[in-house]
């Protein structure tokens, strides 16, 4: 672990990265205006009726750039970004690759308890929330998490209701001025490909959720690699339904795979299908990835619908489970072809290939985007590998996969081995040709319609209020979000419980409403393990037993 908090590449890989030209040693923001020199004219972003070409999302990333570095912001400085899938987030991300002020991506959905952690953790210069969205006032909660922060933090605002002392981004994006010369003032102050460009949240298994760094060279080329393997083109249209701040819709190849070949990103705030299907057919959508969950909600859709879906070509899914009936219902429904995904914000990604044979494409969640990938199966916990094609734990190296969380060496030495490999916590197989089969997992987390919630992150804020006196959360099957997040409790002597005075406990304490447990259980004596904490396997089998 270096003094910055990151774990490097050994050196000699890092080398033979360099030299196979997988880091290319250029920031994120240098393609920016290589895109717009090649593209310029063409739309580059949709969001409602605001069109972006190429060339104005470049002017506008830099505008905002100069105004942020007047805003005191400077290279190796972060910034906690929430935003709605809308078209400022675009523009704030390149802005931010531009200075080389790497931007931490929180979902809507977060509240004080993520936020507060989170920006904490990092360091980071400032927020930047929207004004209100779906009735709430963010404004109000980044001001009261800045408040909570040592240092001063600015709060930035997207939306006509900004108010000072915020500042109001949209008034910061602008690009007046001599672009040329602005351009070459930024140029000289880029960030070099090692440097970190964004930081993503762990799905995570810990109580605090974790934090991954990505470099501008690392991530450049899973989004390349990505866009290739997924044969992204000028005549890509990509629907986003999901929140950008994931990785999946952001660079897998996503958002930015999109602009990568210079198609058109299509921006929309929920995956609701006929705001979807409006837009498949207003734009000739060519390709959207979504969650199962999702898909299954589309697929009912489509059976009645009257838009035009004819311009979809794939759909992307991954995230969560998917079974193969499921799997080979989808594209004859959507009138496409399916492509699985395997990724995680830690790094790896696999695709089913275009083309592929249903016995892959809607039996195997496919493989790696980059030869220089490298996946071990071992029993679960330890480095011993299984035999070939056996069911085991899935380890992971490679060009875009971090040796480490950042500022988190106790974790590390949990979640990755000494020999630089990460622990997914997934059950895999793999098969003889090389394709992944994700069988189940071994982390403790609970997987609500592809949002990861940590049951030990319940537990701990769970276990503050004064009734409890244990608690375990555990998943149990849905049909429609596939799983939802059951609280198991012991209560303290005389204490009472209902689900609803547990949702609003814990929606008070600022945890977000998705990880909100949906069931409890009151149990007079939870069953424990050898080593004394709950025993998950015994509940889960139980309240299967009961349902
Ligand atoms: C089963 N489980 C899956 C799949 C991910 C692309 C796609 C997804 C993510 C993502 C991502 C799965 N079948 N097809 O970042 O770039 C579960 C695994 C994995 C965890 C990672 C991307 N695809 N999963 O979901 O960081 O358990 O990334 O380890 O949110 O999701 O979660 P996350």
């Amino acid at each position: 672990m270096t003094k910055d908090g990151l774990v490097p590449w050994p050196e000699d890989l890092a080398y033979a990265y360099r030299t196979a030209e997988c880091w290319r040693n250029r920031p994120l923001g240098a393609y920016l205006w290589e895109w717009a020199d090649r593209w310029g004219p063409q739309v580059a972003v949709v969001d409602g009726d605001r069109r972006l070409t190429y060339r104005e999302l470049a002017e506008l990333a830099d505008g905002l750039a100069e105004r942020l570095r007047e805003h005191g912001l400077r290279r190796g400085d972060s910034v906690l970004v929430q935003l709605p899938n809308c078209w400022e987030f675009v523009v704030v991300m390149f802005a931010c690759f531009r200075l080389g002020v790497a931007p931490v991506l929180m979902l809507p959905q977060h509240r004080e308890h993520e936020l507060s952690a989170i920006a904490a953790h990092v360091g980071v210069r400032a927020l930047v929330v929207p004004d209100t969205w779906r009735d709430y006032d963010h404004q109000a909660l980044a001001h009261r998490v800045a408040a909570g922060l040592p240092g001063r933090t600015a709060v930035l605002v997207v939306g006509a209701g900004s108010r000072a002392p915020s500042v109001d981004v949209r008034r910061l994006i602008q690009a007046e001025g001599d672009v040329e010369a602005r351009r070459q003032r930024l140029d000289d102050l880029a960030p070099s490909g090692a440097d970190v460009a964004l930081f993503l949240l762990s799905g995570g298994t810990t109580a605090v959720p974790k934090v991954i760094a990505r470099t501008h060279d690392d991530y450049e080329y899973n989004i390349r690699r990505c866009a290739d393997v997924c044969r992204f083109g000028r005549d890509t249209v990509y629907l986003t339904v999901l929140p950008v701040g994931h990785n999946f819709p952001l660079a897998n190849p996503g958002v930015l795979g999109t602009l990568y070949s210079g198609g058109r990103v299509v921006l929309l705030p929920s995956p609701r299908p006929d705001l979807a299907f409006a837009a498949i057919e207003a734009e000739r959508v060519t390709v959207a990835s979504v969650v199962p969950a999702v898909a299954v909600r589309w697929m009912a859709a489509a059976a009645d619908c009257d838009r035009d879906l004819s311009s979809l070509r794939h759909v992307h899914i991954g995230g969560s489970m998917l079974s193969p009936q499921l799997a080979a219902a989808i594209g004859p429904a959507l009138g496409c072809e399916l492509q699985q995904v395997y990724g995680m914000a830690e790094g790896l990604v696999c695709y089913t290939p275009i083309g592929a044979p249903p016995e892959v494409a809607h039996g195997t969640q496919g493989r790696p985007i980059s030869p220089f990938d490298e996946l071990l199966v071992v029993e679960p916990g330890t480095s011993r590998p299984v035999p070939a094609s056996a069911v085991g734990e899935l380890l992971t190296r490679g060009p875009y996969t971090p040796r480490g969380y950042y500022r988190a060496p106790d974790q590390n030495a949990v979640s990755y081995t000494a020999a630089g490999w990460y622990r997914t916590g997934d059950l895999v197989r793999i098969t003889p040709a090389g394709d992944v089969v994700v069988c189940g997992r071994i982390k403790d987390v609970i997987n609500r319609a592809g949002e990861k919630i940590s049951a030990g992150e319940v537990e701990t804020l769970a276990q503050e209020l004064p009734e409890i006196a244990e608690a375990a959360a555990i998943p149990v099957p849905d049909p429609v979000v596939g799983e939802r997040v059951c609280l198991v409790v012991r209560l303290q002597p005389r204490r009472r419980l209902t689900l609803d005075r547990l949702a609003a406990a814990l929606t008070a304490r600022g945890l977000a409403a998705f990880k909100v447990p949906e069931r409890l259980v009151v149990l007079d004596a939870l069953p424990h393990t050898p080593v004394g904490k709950p025993d998950k396997k015994a509940l889960r089998l139980m309240l299967r037993r009961d349902a």
